[in-house]
Order: C-alpha cells, then sequence, then structure tokens
C-alpha cells in the first residue's frame, strides 16, 4: 500500500464515509511531488472523492474528506454535503472522531488554483496556500484549523493538531468504490441430506444398457502437482467412509504418477460405481503426455496401467507396443476429461503447459468451460461433510457430461443403423423390382 494511511486509518475513513468497502490510492504528496498549489491540482484536479491527511510533527494525524472533486478555479466554494473533517491521532495516540458539515451549509469545500485541500467557510482547515518548501524535512503549512462550517464538537485547534501545522507530510488519495463481491454460484445448503442425496444420486448413475459399456471413463488431466491423484483419494474415501490412499501423492520436479491408472470406486454398502477415475501422469514443459498420446488415451488406444513414458513416444514405437489397443470400442474410450488445476499456483503455470492444455481441450468433443472448486483429504485424517459435497458435485457433472457423450453417439448410431438399414431396404426394393419384371 502506497501512502502513511494504515490500514486501521483507512477502516476508520471507510466507517465514516458509510457507503461500503473503499479502495485508497495515493494521488498526491508533499514530500514526493512538492508543496504548490499548482503541483495539488495538477495530482488530484478531477478524480472524484479524496481524502486530504496531514501527519504533524506532535504525531497528531487530521484531515478532511471530499465527496466532490478538486479543480481549477480562481477561487469558488463547493456545495459538498457528504465532506467531513476527521482527526485520526492525536499526539501519537489514537483519537478518532468525524466533524460533519453543520446543517445548510454551502460552504463543504473550496478550491483555488494556488491553494492546497481547503475545507469549509472559514476556512475550516486550510492546508496551505502558494508554494511552500521543507526545512528539515518539516513543512511549516501557511495554513489553519478554525471551526465555522464544520461541526468540531467543541474541539479547538489545540486539540486536534496541537495548534500546529509544521507537517511532516500533507497526502491526498483518491476513494473508490470496491465493488462488493456477487455470489459467484448458487447452490444448495451443505447438510448431511444434500450429502447423501448427491451421493445415492451419483451411485445410482450408469451408462445406457444398450451401450453396452459397463463404466463411465473419467480422464484427469492437469499440470505436475495439481491434485490430480489426490482426487481420486478423495473421491474414493467419499464411499470408502474413511480416508484412503490408494492413488500416490506428494509435490516433485516432475510427476510423481507414471501411469495411465483408472481407479475403481468401491461403495462402503458393497458394490462398486460404475465409474472409472483415470489418473494419468502431469503435464510438464517437455516430459509428460503430450498431444497424440492424449489423442489415443481418449481415442482409448492406450490399454489401462500404460505407462506414459518419460519422452515422447514416437508413432511407430506405439503401434509395434503389446499395451497398444488396435481397435478400441465404447468401452475403452475416454467419455469425459476434467483439467484438474490448483487454484494457488495458476498464476505460475508455463506457458508452455498452457498451450499443451489448449491443445488438449481441442481435442474433446464436449468443450465444458464448467469450474467445480474442490478440496482434497490431503492433510485431513477424518471425512469432513463440505470436502465430500464438493467432490461429489463435481463429480455427478462429469457423470452428466459423460451420459450426454453417449447420448451423442447413440444418436449417430441410431442414425448409421436406421441409414443402413434404409440402404438395405431400397436394395430388396430392387431385387423385388428386377424380380418381377422377369
Ligand atoms: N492445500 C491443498 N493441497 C493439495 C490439495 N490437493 C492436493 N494437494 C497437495 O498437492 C500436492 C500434489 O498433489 P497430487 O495429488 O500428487 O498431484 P498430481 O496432480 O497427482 O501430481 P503428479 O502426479 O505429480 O502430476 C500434494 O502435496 C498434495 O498434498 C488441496 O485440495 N489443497
Ligand atoms: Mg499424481
Amino acid at each position: 500500500m502506497e501512502g502513511n494511511l494504515t490500514t486501521a486509518d483507512r477502516k476508520h475513513l471507510e466507517d465514516c464515509i458509510g457507503t461500503g468497502s473503499k479502495k485508497f490510492t495515493l494521488l498526491y504528496s508533499i514530500t514526493k511531488d512538492g508543496c504548490s498549489g499548482q503541483a495539488f491540482h495538477q495530482k488530484c484536479d478531477m478524480q472524484g472523492p479524496t481524502v486530504t491527511v496531514l501527519y504533524n510533527e506532535q504525531k497528531s494525524v487530521f484531515g478532511g474528506y471530499a465527496s466532490l472533486p478538486w479543480f481549477l478555479t480562481s477561487g469558488a466554494y463547493v456545495k459538498d454535503e457528504d465532506a467531513f473533517l476527521f482527526q485520526l491521532l492525536f499526539s501519537g495516540v489514537d483519537r478518532l472522531n468525524k466533524f460533519p458539515l453543520k446543517s445548510d451549509n454551502a460552504k463543504g469545500l473550496y478550491s483555488r488554483s494556488n491553494y492546497g485541500p481547503t475545507f469549509g467557510g472559514g476556512h475550516d482547515l486550510l492546508t496551505f496556500t502558494n508554494s511552500l518548501s521543507s526545512s528539515n524535512g518539516i513543512y511549516a503549512l501557511n495554513g489553519s484549523i478554525s471551526a465555522s462550517s464544520y461541526d468540531m464538537k467543541g474541539l479547538g485547534a489545540e486539540h486536534i493538531n496541537n495548534g500546529s501545522m509544521k507537517c511532516l507530510e500533507l497526502e491526498v488519495y483518491k476513494v473508490e468504490d470496491v465493488p462488493v463481491p456477487q455470489q459467484w454460484r448458487k447452490t444448495s445448503k451443505w447438510c448431511k441430506e444434500l450429502e447423501e442425496s448427491l451421493k445415492s444420486s451419483v451411485s445410482s448413475m450408469r451408462p445406457a444398457s444398450e451401450m453396452k459399456v459397463p463404466d463411465f471413463r473419467i480422464l484427469l488431466l492437469g499440470p505436475v502437482g495439481s491434485g490430480k491423484s489426490s482426487f481420486c483419494n478423495t473421491v474414493t474415501s467419499v464411499y470408502r467412509g474413511r480416508i484412503t490412499q490408494r492413488a500416490i501423492c506428494g509435490k516433485a520436479k516432475h510427476s510423481i504418477t507414471s501411469m495411465y491408472h483408472p481407479y475403481t470406486i468401491k461403495i462402503n454398502s458393497g458394490g462398486c460405481l460404475n465409474v472409472r477415475l483415470c489418473d494419468t501422469r502431469g503435464l510438464e514443459e517437455e516430459l509428460g503426455i503430450d498431444l497424440m498420446q492424449c489423442n489415443y488415451l481418449l481415442d482409448g488406444n492406450l490399454s489401462e496401467f500404460f505407462q506414459v513414458a518419460q519422452y515422447v513416444v514416437h508413432l511407430e514405437l506405439i503401434l509395434v507396443d503389446s499395451s497398444f489397443v488396435k481397435e478400441p470400442t465404447l468401452v475403452d474410450k475416454v467419455h469425459c476429461v476434467a483439467f484438474v488445476l490448483d487454484g494457488a499456483t495458476l498464476d505460475e503455470l508455463p506457458q508452455r503447459v498452457i498451450d499443451k492444455m489448449k491443445d488438449f481441450r481441442n481435442l474433446c468433443t464436449q468443450k465444458q468451460n464448467n469450474i467445480h472448486p474442490i478440496k482434497n483429504y490431503n492433510t485431513k485424517v477424518e471425512l469432513d461433510e463440505g470436502v465430500n459435497i464438493l467432490a461429489l458435485q463435481a463429480l455427478q457433472q462429469m457423470l452428466n457430461y459423460a451420459e450426454d457423450f453417449m447420448e451423442n453417439i447413440q444418436q449417430r448410431e441410431g442414425k448409421a443403423l436406421q441409414s443402413c438399414e434404409e440402404n438395405y431396404m431400397s436394395e430388396l426394393d430392387v431385387i423385388e423390382e428386377e424380380a418381377g419384371t422377369l
């Protein structure tokens, strides 16, 4: 934060202004920009609401708030009903006081080209006029404090600035509204019932029987250390009813996971989900899955537990590899891809890894810009309702999209079958017609 205004001072001024959170940006400082009416107007005119803060040599801090902008003039009063004077510190001790304008006063501010910030008809707070220089770091400002337009609660200058305008600093800050954060996404209230209903809804999901695919195959892709393996552990923990550690996790320079590992998810009460949560090697600038391997993974050409090579695998090598599935079916294909990203390190992702992810995304037929925040069980030893709900909501969406992907295939195949039947029927017609002409 630039300037001498402390966080506590900012909070107090925010409360005095009374219209929500504010951002204070330093516009002008006499020690940096020079103490002159010209410098003040150059930096502060037409900047909207401002706060002027003076720090005197007796460690008293005081000033004024202007809700309207300063401007160049040969001398004009401004009616600013929301303006006020304040004190924050008196002789080094907190002294929080707001001095509002008295009623029906039209002289909140006084703007003049050779004047520093000036408040009230008296003037109540005149900071300085013309141009001044410092002596031993002290600016003997030629202004004053005297109650007239503002209600000073009976306090004289001696109780506000020790009767001294000898200042170490005078700052003017621009005051802006901080937008109130909007609720990002509406979700149901977290409770045990929600957790249980998500659990049972996810466990009841299975691919349509006519697809003859036992499980939805979800592929997790993402940079090294983004939490792919931890997410597999989180989901398996939710259904096992205890913390599981089937996938090895941790932070390392290169990916800890080296294998394409489809995790089955055991339900505590018996059976498994109709899901394979597929963990993979992380994406790195030079190493890890490349575009070609990703393509093969999506199409189901790479068999389960395939070791993702350290270095780029050439097409010829893959084609002779016994683990290469030459004619994959819908069972082997990936039905939904989830990119796993660590929100805390997003800004540090190398451009090449971002480019890789963009290329991979273009391979997927479903381009869903869905973001599902999750928290993994990386440090916890007991299950937690919130962690479970977030993981279940994310998994539920993945399964929904996997189902959509399969429906599209089903529709496509249905159409192909129909056109096959139509061709067959028209061939029969031709044969029958030909037979008829004999
Ligand atoms: N704070 C926090 N740390 C997490 C979370 N999830 C995972 N981690 C930590 O992040 C590190 C990497 O997690 P992994 O699950 O191994 O990440 P990965 O994507 O599988 O990494 P590779 O297999 O190496 O590519 C571990 O030290 C985890 O403890 C989380 O939700 N919050
Ligand atoms: Mg991993």
